[in-house]
């Protein structure tokens, strides 16, 4: 496969004015026309460039230039395109061609989802159903015309409004549709089907009436009120934090059973996976609430952020995604718990990105190249993205982002553009100088930022001593010093914050203060203090980077219970444990018996009988560090040792905090009918994990405890807390709840791949048989991403699982990713993913992961999995 490089961007040879298409949906072919209005782009760099056209698995029908046919001869045609030599300045294309999307199981482009049509287009689907310029910098207005069977395809769904709709022979019926807003081809959609429909409406700020629609499988309409509530939420945020107002009269949102990612911000039409979208009480935890919530607000506001303004290049992904990621996590913070909030996204980013960028396929924001596009759909570009735009408020401050925003909207509205242009907008915004934060999308890698400091009694001066560095990532060995915003805070020996006032400073102002740090080393003096204080470090995570300071655990347990920042107060608590962790891990490693330190057990026990502390932020803090996350903090990874010293710790804290898990187990149960609310789940969150606590217990008593709550929970959260807790303990009741909740749930595959995926992600000796097992169920596809992600996703996501000494998590895992691989390969690409980091690990792990990457090298493997195996392999 070929590389492509940002740095050989060039504007598109031609633009594409009007779009006129014509799908014709058949049980066995679809037959696509298309009209397009095309002149050259004055932009261009050469005046005289042959038209060439995308386009992947199409039959040809025929091609007319200003209305003639033209010669097969007068074309050429390959695999990936159609090019024509001699063409006007200015003219009318029309294409006719056929698919066939009852064979797509890449689900790109357009394909069939039980029994209903729909389409991905995003990034490079679009060239999948006919041809043309598929890249985001040509943008177009589209008219689109669905015809299908009325009877089987009763609803035909596109972008914009409907203009136009009727009945045609032999039970055929249509509905054409115009977008009037220009927009490129990822953002085309088109759906059809027996859909049933929930409806609603919203009155934008300006006092406009937009219909809201969801179409769901008839089944389903009683799962989608949760989604409706979250759209019209997400709306009125929009309007009220950004300005911005929704611009079409109609808002429709579809949700689909089969699809590759989460959702798709289609213009006016959203294409959901239904897992995303589908939720009632008894089928949904209240994890699903809030992923729902924050998915449909994330889709909703690329229609200002992707949609109105776009990317001029695929380079640019981040520009719309982790820009609309930022602002799905402020709504999600400002709507709910925002502490909670920010600590699972760090949670998150810590856990996945920080060893994205410490791996083979560690990327810039910006990447410079890639091979396949699909495979930068990553947590860098999303969530370190959306870190590098949260930095712009930290460093400008609320209101100086929004007056960022403005301009950005202000300069690009109906256009495709680039991160440098938003950098821009906010720098020019503001009148400062923001050129040293280009670096953020330019250099990959997780800057580590080293501070030490000094303490003057004499004078009451306080020197903190900055140090940044970055590893080296693939093809880029230096790297410069970023422009890093550490805000700190000062505590004193009450464990309160310091007001702070800076060497030169008149005054003190404050007690968080944002430093710059923009060298490779620096200083700053706090004057005017009477005690030595404490330092607090990078605030609310106010930049994503490891921070070192030489902390004794005394001070992390201080630093645990008083820090005023509740974000780090949760963080030196995850600090602390991590550190008792590997000393644990290092003791079973050694063959030493472990034992847990008694001010741990302390530290610990009183933020667990704490009564001011709230239930969800409580959860967080007793939920001790994945396995994953204390794997990347070894030279060389042990997941055997880190399973022991995980599940002995839990054990040990259960067993010594017994009855104060108990009590508390006792004391947050939620009263009344299930409600979806900040409060009610913060509550089961924590109940849930005393549960799983108390089940490290093993025993009866908790067998019991569980199975009760199992048999009397009337949501999903507490019936799949419940069953998790079950997995735990061997004994009848496990194995009795799996059976019971399979034979409810057999016809509802979103619920049973909850049930699929807590099997595979058991850390039990006969879990590879198990999911082997379970690969034969009904239930079970390997065509559906969902069931994919589920049951051999989890089990690839298992440490114990996946990293069996003997070799046979990644034998199986290598022969699942070689049969996606023919049948879709984006998921095949997520699913080989866990062979990255196979350098981490002990030789005899490490030679048997090689051996798997090297049998996948061998075979004729589609771009996506390629990438990722080569550079595995380099
Ligand atoms: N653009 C989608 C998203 O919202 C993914 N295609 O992230
Ligand atoms: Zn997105």
């Amino acid at each position: 496969p070929r590389t492509i490089y940002l740095k050989d961007y060039r504007p598109p040879a031609f633009l594409i004015e009007r779009t006129e298409l014509r799908f014709a949906l058949g049980e066995d072919s679809t037959q696509v026309e298309s009209r397009l209005r095309l002149r050259r782009n004055p932009a261009a760099a050469t005046p005289a460039a042959p038209l060439v056209l995308d386009g992947e698995d199409l039959e040809l029908l025929s091609v007319r230039l200003d209305g003639r046919d033209l010669a097969p001869g007068e074309w050429v045609q390959d695999a990936e395109s159609l090019t024509l030599a001699n063409v006007p300045d200015a003219f009318v294309l029309e294409i006719v061609n056929r698919i066939k999307p009852q064979e797509n199981t890449r689900l790109e482009g357009l394909y069939k989802s039980s029994g209903n049509f729909c389409t991905q287009c995003e990034a490079e689907g679009f060239r999948c159903m006919t041809y043309y310029i598929d890249r985001p910098d040509v943008m177009s207005v589209f008219t689109t015309t669905v015809v299908g069977e009325q009877a089987r395809y009763p609803v035909l769904l596109s972008n914009g409004n409907p203009v136009e709709k009727g009945v045609l022979d032999d039970g055929q019926h249509f509905v054409t549709w115009h977008d009037p807003h220009p927009k490129p081809s990822y953002l085309f959609a088109l759906v059809a089907g027996n859909l049933s429909c929930l409806e609603d409406s919203y009155k934008t700020a300006s006092g406009r009436e937009v219909a809201l629609r969801i179409y769901v499988e008839p089944h389903n309409i009683d799962k989608c009120d949760h989604a409706m509530a979250s759209l019209k939420k997400a709306m009125r945020w929009d309007e009220q934090r950004f300005g911005l107002e929704y611009d079409l009269d109609i808002f429709m949102i579809v949700a689909v059973d089969d699809f590759n990612m989460g959702a798709m911000e289609n213009k006016g039409l959203n294409v959901f996976n239904s897992k995303l979208l589908l939720a009632r009480p008894d089928t949904a935890t209240d994890l699903d609430y809030e992923r729902i919530e924050g998915v449909i607000a994330h889709e909703y506001f690329h229609n200002w952020t992707g949609n109105r303004v776009t990317c001029r290049d695929w380079f640019q992904l981040s520009l719309k995604e982790g820009l609309t990621v930022f602002r799905d996590q402020s709504f999600t913070a400002e709507v709910t718990a925002g502490t909670v909030k920010r600590i699972d996204d760090v949670r998150m980013l810590r856990s996945r990105q920080f060893v994205e960028d410490a791996g083979p396929m560690a990327h810039p924001v910006r990447p410079p190249s890639y091979m396949e596009i699909n495979n930068f759909y990553t947590v860098t570009v999303y969530e370190k993205g959306a870190e590098v735009v949260r930095m712009y408020e930290t460093l400008l401050g609320r209101e100086g982002f929004r007056r960022g925003m403005d301009l950005y909207f202000e300069r690009h509205d109906g256009h495709a553009v680039t991160t440098d242009d938003f950098l821009a907008a906010m720098a020019d915004a503001n009148g400062e100088d923001l050129s040293q934060f280009q670096r953020w999308y330019e250099q990959a890698g997780t800057p580590r930022v080293t501070v030490e400091d000094a303490w003057d009694a004499a004078s009451g001066r306080y020197t903190l001593t900055l140090r940044q560095s970055c590893p080296a990532t693939p093809g880029q060995p230096e790297k410069r010093p970023f422009l890093i915003p550490v805000a700190v805070g000062l505590l004193d020996a009450q464990g309160r914050d310091m007001p702070l006032r800076l060497a030169a400073e008149a005054q003190a102002a404050g007690t968080t203060r944002v430093l710059r740090l923009t060298e490779a080393e620096q200083q700053w003096v706090f004057e005017g203090l009477v005690e030595r204080p404490l330092p607090s470090l990078n605030r609310g995570f106010s930049a994503p980077v490891r921070v070192s300071y030489p902390y004794t655990e005394t001070q992390l347990a201080f630093l645990a219970a008083h820090d005023a920042d509740a974000f780090n107060r949760w963080d030196a608590g995850e600090q602390l444990a991590t550190r008792v962790l590997l000393g644990l891990i290092a003791d079973i490693q050694a063959g030493r018996e472990p034992a847990l330190p008694e001010r741990f057990l302390t530290a610990f026990a009183a933020v667990l009988t704490d009564a001011g502390l709230e239930a969800a932020v409580k959860a967080e803090m007793l939920m001790l560090p994945s396995e994953n996350w204390l794997a990347e903090q070894m030279d060389v990874i042990d997941p055997d040792a880190i399973h022991a010293a995980r599940s002995y710790a839990r054990r040990a804290l259960a067993g010594e905090l017994e009855a104060q898990w108990l009590g508390l187990y006792h004391t947050h149960e939620v009263s009344g009918e299930y409600r979806f609310d900040p409060r009610d789940a913060g509550r089961r969150r924590l109940r849930n994990l005393a549960l799983s606590y108390l089940a490290a217990l093993d025993g009866k008593p908790m067998r019991q405890l569980a199975a009760s709550q199992f048999e009397q929970a009337d949501n999903m959260t507490d019936s799949l807390g419940a069953l998790a807790a079950l997995m735990l303990i061997d004994g009848a009741e496990r194995e009795q709840a799996l059976a019971t909740f399979y034979d409810h749930w057999r016809n509802d595959p979103l619920v049973l791949d909850k049930w699929f995926a807590l099997q595979a992600s058991a850390q039990r000796p006969d879990t590879l048989a198990r999911v082997e097992q379970l690969m034969q169920n009904p239930a079970f596809s390997i065509r559906t991403p969902n069931r994919v992600y589920s049951l051999i996703g989890a089990f690839a996501g298992n440490p114990t699982g996946f990293h069996a000494a003997d070799g046979s998590g990644y034998r199986f895992i290598g022969a699942q990713v070689e049969t996606l691989n023919a049948l879709n390969p984006q998921v095949a690409a997520r699913m080989v993913g866990v062979f990255t980091r196979w350098r981490r690990y002990d030789a005899g792990r490490q030679a048997q992961m090689r051996a798997e990457l090297e049998r996948l090298q061998g075979l004729d493997l589609s771009r996506d999995v390629y990438e990722i195996v080569s550079k595995s392999l380099q």
